[in-house]
């Protein structure tokens, strides 16, 4: 019977030069596998705690020695000699020695950590590619990919309130032709901001961060960057956006910087709408507050049977909040992110939750990041059919698209569904 033999964590760099936890498990059988946390920046209030020093003598307080030192004693103590096979039953562990809601304690940098680390473990004893392990023979689609090609908002040092503008290349028979033609748009988008004097330079998850006039010029851009490539806008290539809006509401209106405009909800959503007639938008993510309900039940109301509308700061992978998101009627799909709810069979169980109630999936990488592709096996699992991993450009965004390309030519028969997944 294989057990788990041993567990430890070291503190590593993620994609923005900050430290973050890098936990390793070995088998019995020789088996050895790690796994590396991503962190984020536009952070959700109520999500796990990423659990960092404050020591502010090493990295200004964001070291995380602690939460590795509690892989090495308290998670470690509570897994040694166990199956790692039971996933939900490794989890239910660690979140019991954890004994708060949110993490609080060990840290959910610690916690995700072994999580992610003991299924990798698991598949590779197995002999098996880990969307295998974690999704069997039902782990067919090659999910749909958001890439973020221009960065604004808390991602970059520009003018831009929103955060994310996305491109979904829908039309398309496999990842593969998918991927080509976002990053053809991707060096097009590039050529053109140049020629027009703007900076190159690039955000946090790879997009380009110039100052444009407003926050609607991004997607002008971005259809012609479209059509320049030889591609049809809305039909192979749509938009998706993630305003990351919690990040510019204050005292209940929505504070437009970029614009000199502060708009009530009811008018954030008119200029939701008035894009959404415009441009070939098909899915827009936190488009109102985390703390905005009354808001957000608008924007379902109004464009929730048009588009898809994700819900990230506001549920934060939470199956609690969810429920009472589908009870509230607000959103109709959620952001998936692994360390917002602290273990790999909690995001699951919030995925089944959503399909459930009809809600769709967006399984999410942060803007911190790191080589570690774990997120793109677990779409593929899931089947979630779409995935966000930021530009084709920049290794840590990169490395998930490139383990997606390999997944599909390792399943031969992997299903690329875009062209169904909007009306
Ligand atoms: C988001 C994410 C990822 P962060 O808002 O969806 O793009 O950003 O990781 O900074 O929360
Ligand atoms: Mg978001």
């Amino acid at each position: 019977m294989v057990y788990i033999e041993d567990i430890f964590a070291e503190e590593v760099l993620d994609s923005r030069g900050n430290p973050t936890v890098k936990a390793t498990v070995i088998l019995s059988d020789g088996t050895q596998e790690s796994a590396i946390v991503p962190s984020g920046a536009s952070t959700g209030s109520k999500e796990a705690v990423e659990l960092r020093d404050g020591d502010k003598d090493r990295y200004d307080g964001k070291g995380v020695l602690k939460a590795c030192e509690n892989v090495d004693t308290i998670l470690a103590d509570a897994l040694v000699g166990l199956s790692p096979f039971n996933q939900v039953e490794i989890d239910t562990i660690i979140k019991e020695r954890d004994a708060t809601d949110n993490y609080s304690h060990i840290g959910a940098n610690a916690a995700l950590g072994v999580s992610m680390a003991v299924a990798r473990a698991s598949a590779s004893s197995l002999g098996m590619p880990l969307y295998k392990y974690l999704g069997g023979a039902n782990a067919a689609i090659l999910p749909s990919p958001m890439l973020n090609i221009i960065n604004g908002g808390s991602h970059a040092d520009n003018s831009v309130d929103f955060q994310e503008y996305m491109i979904m290349p829908l039309g398309f028979e496999s990842f593969e032709r998918a991927i080509q033609a976002a990053s053809e748009v991707y060096h097009t988008l590039k050529k053109l901001i140049a020629i027009d004097g703007h900076s190159t330079g690039l955000g946090d998850e790879g997009g380009f961060a110039p100052n444009f006039k407003n926050n609607v010029e991004p997607l002008e851009y971005i259809v012609e960057a479209i059509k320049d490539s030889g591609y049809e806008p809305g039909k192979e290539i749509a938009i998706a956006m993630d305003p990351a809006s919690s990040e510019f509401y204050k005292d209940g209106k929505y504070h437009l910087k970029g614009e000199d405009k502060v708009l009530s909800p009811v008018e954030m959503v008119e200029y939701y709408a008035s894009l959404v007639e415009k441009f070939p938008i098909v899915s827009i993510e936190d488009g109102l507050a985390e703390d905005d309900w009354g808001g957000w039940k608008i924007l379902s109301d109004e464009l929730g049977d048009k588009i898809q509308l994700v819900g990230d700061d506001i549920f934060v992978t939470n199956y609690k909040i969810l429920q009472e998101g589908i009870d509230a009627g607000i959103a109709n799909s959620i952001l998936i992110k692994l360390n917002q709810i602290g273990t790999v069979s909690e995001a699951m169980k919030t995925v089944r939750l959503a399909y459930r109630n009809g809600y769709t999936c967006v399984v999410s990488h942060r803007s911190g990041e790191s080589e570690d592709a774990f997120i793109a096996d677990f779409a593929v699992a899931l089947n979630t059919a779409q995935i966000k991993t930021g530009a084709p450009a920049r290794s840590e965004r990169v490395a998930k698209y490139n383990r997606l390309l390999t997944i599909e030519r390792e399943l031969g028969f992997g299903e690329y569904i875009g062209k169904t997944l909007f009306k």
